[in-house]
């Protein structure tokens, strides 16, 4: 790369940090919430279930408290569906509307730009008991629940992104799908589904707020080839259309990207698509693109001899290779975390500059982060300088995608304060500031600033 000067980040780029709702709110069966597949999930021995998670439902007015303090711009958070509608699909619960508009005016009263994500993994459950997104009811239920977070927030909310990471459900459905993994067929039947409801909530978005933006949010990261002999590249180019170019293509152009439409004749994988459907995707235009990066993957060229997956631990980071299509590679040039995901800022400048030549759509930087396992300190500290200078590196390759010419609006890590993982329980942790809880033990849920919040809080400061 040659280099060049380094442009700023722009005056009203939104500087902001991410959560999700069944991962940090708790409160999972009050105030009429419905339960969702997360609730229902059985995680494994010694890790956390989702119920009280970092208690934020009743906390939220010290949480934002605390994002005013670090002076964030955007906070990205999720609506959970089944405090809206709790069975998915019937009756709207009041109190649960009204938890998401005290949120949203806490925000806006201390200036921060609220982003809502309206579906991150929590299915209503009775949704899911009724076939989940297999079942075209489901969208027609999203289509209504839709309509009333637009009918409610859509005067106050900027922001909308429709699905988190609809890649990561079709590709590690485990912690979706309580009780059964549906075949592949069934995946991309869901997916389709999820296609067509994201169109028409973003058709909805488009006509009844006026000022609003919408996009969706996948998990998208470049892929690279472990050697340079081309069935390699082959392979890198195939696993990059059919884990991120497929959610993209049809999301922005309305179709379904060659390579991955022909992996999914071969494989028998191609959905019922209804007459009407693919016209509907096409008119959805979104109006920017969500990225979740952390790492990027690298592979290899298919053995197909039945060796090709290799399932680890079901990580959503980790690839596992698939028979007949690609393997995972090894990358001896990147570092690892102490969960096993590949480190890789350069690879955020990579992918930025992938997805922003693919699309000419502004880019928000939706997660990005580092799950490490923090200690508090007698003294009450958390000295946490490898998130820092994780979080550092990031940023300064997000400034170089800026330089290349990259429009990026803003970028929110993940998380804001430590969570639940998807996985991992609360081992794992993502935030700027520490929850005083333990895996099996409450504690105090106290909220702790880590080193982190204050090195955030001095760089949007001086940006
Ligand atoms: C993304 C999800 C988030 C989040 C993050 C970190 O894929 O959108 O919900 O959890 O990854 O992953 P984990 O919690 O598994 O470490």
């Amino acid at each position: 790369m040659f280099y060049k000067e380094l442009k700023e980040f722009p005056k009203d780029f939104l500087w902001g940090a991410s959560t999700s709702a069944y991962q940090v709110e708790g409160a999972y069966d009050e105030d009429g919430k419905g339960l969702s597949v997360q609730d229902v999930h059985t995680p494994p021995p010694g890790i956390t279930d989702f119920k009280v998670a970092s208690d934020h439902y009743h906390h939220y007015k010290e949480d934002i408290k605390l994002m005013a303090e670090l002076g964030l711009k955007a906070y990205r958070f999720s609506i959970a569906w089944t405090r809206i509608i709790p069975d998915g699909s019937g009756e709207v619960n009041e109190k649960g509307l009204q938890f998401y508009h005290d949120l949203i005016d806490e925000l806006l009263a201390n200036n921060i730009d609220p982003i809502a994500t309206m579906y991150h993994f929590d299915l209503p459950y009775k949704l899911h008991e009724n076939g989940g997104w297999a079942n075209r009811e489901t969208i027609d239920a999203f289509e209504k629940y839709s309509k009333i977070l637009f009918e409610n927030y859509g005067g106050k909310v900027k922001y909308w992104l429709t699905i988190n990471e609809q890649n990561v459900m079709i590709n590690h459905p485990n912690a979706m799908n309580p009780g059964r993994i549906p075949s592949k067929k069934e995946l991309y039947q869901q997916s389709h589904n999820m296609f067509v409801a994201s169109a028409k909530a973003t058709l909805l978005c488009h006509e009844m707020c006026e000022d609003a933006k919408i996009g969706p949010a996948p998990n998208i990261t470049a892929i690279y080839a472990e050697k340079c002999n081309p069935s390699d590249a082959l392979a890198a180019d195939d696993w990059e259309s059919i884990r991120c170019w497929l959610y993209l293509d049809i999301a922005v152009h309305g179709r379904y990207n060659t390579i991955a439409w022909s992996y999914m004749e071969e494989k028998g994988y191609t959905p019922d698509i209804e007459a009407g459907d693919m016209e509907l995707i096409a008119k959805a235009k979104p109006d920017y693109i969500g990225v979740n990066y952390y790492a990027t993957a690298t592979v290899c060229a298919s053995k197909n001899d039945g060796t090709d997956c290799q399932p680890r631990n079901g990580d959503q980071q980790v690839m596992i290779g698939e028979e007949g299509v690609y393997r995972a590679g090894v990358n001896n040039y990147l570092e690892q975390t102490d969960f096993g995901w590949m480190v890789d800022s350069i690879g955020l400048r990579v992918t930025l500059r992938r997805v922003y030549d693919r699309y000419h759509l502004p880019l928000l930087i939706t997660e990005n982060g580092l799950g490490a396992k923090d200690e508090l300190q007698a003294d009450k500290t958390v000295h946490d300088d490898y998130r820092i200078d994780y979080l550092k590196r990031h940023f300064h390759q997000a400034q170089l995608a800026i330089t290349d010419g990259v429009e990026l609006i803003g970028y929110c890590p993940w998380a804001f304060i430590d969570l639940v993982s998807t996985h991992q329980g609360y081992g794992k942790r993502y935030g700027l500031v520490y929850v005083d809880r333990e895996e099996d033990d409450l504690k105090s849920l106290e909220r702790i600033k880590k080193d982190s919040f204050y090195w955030y809080k001095e760089f949007i400061l001086n940006n």
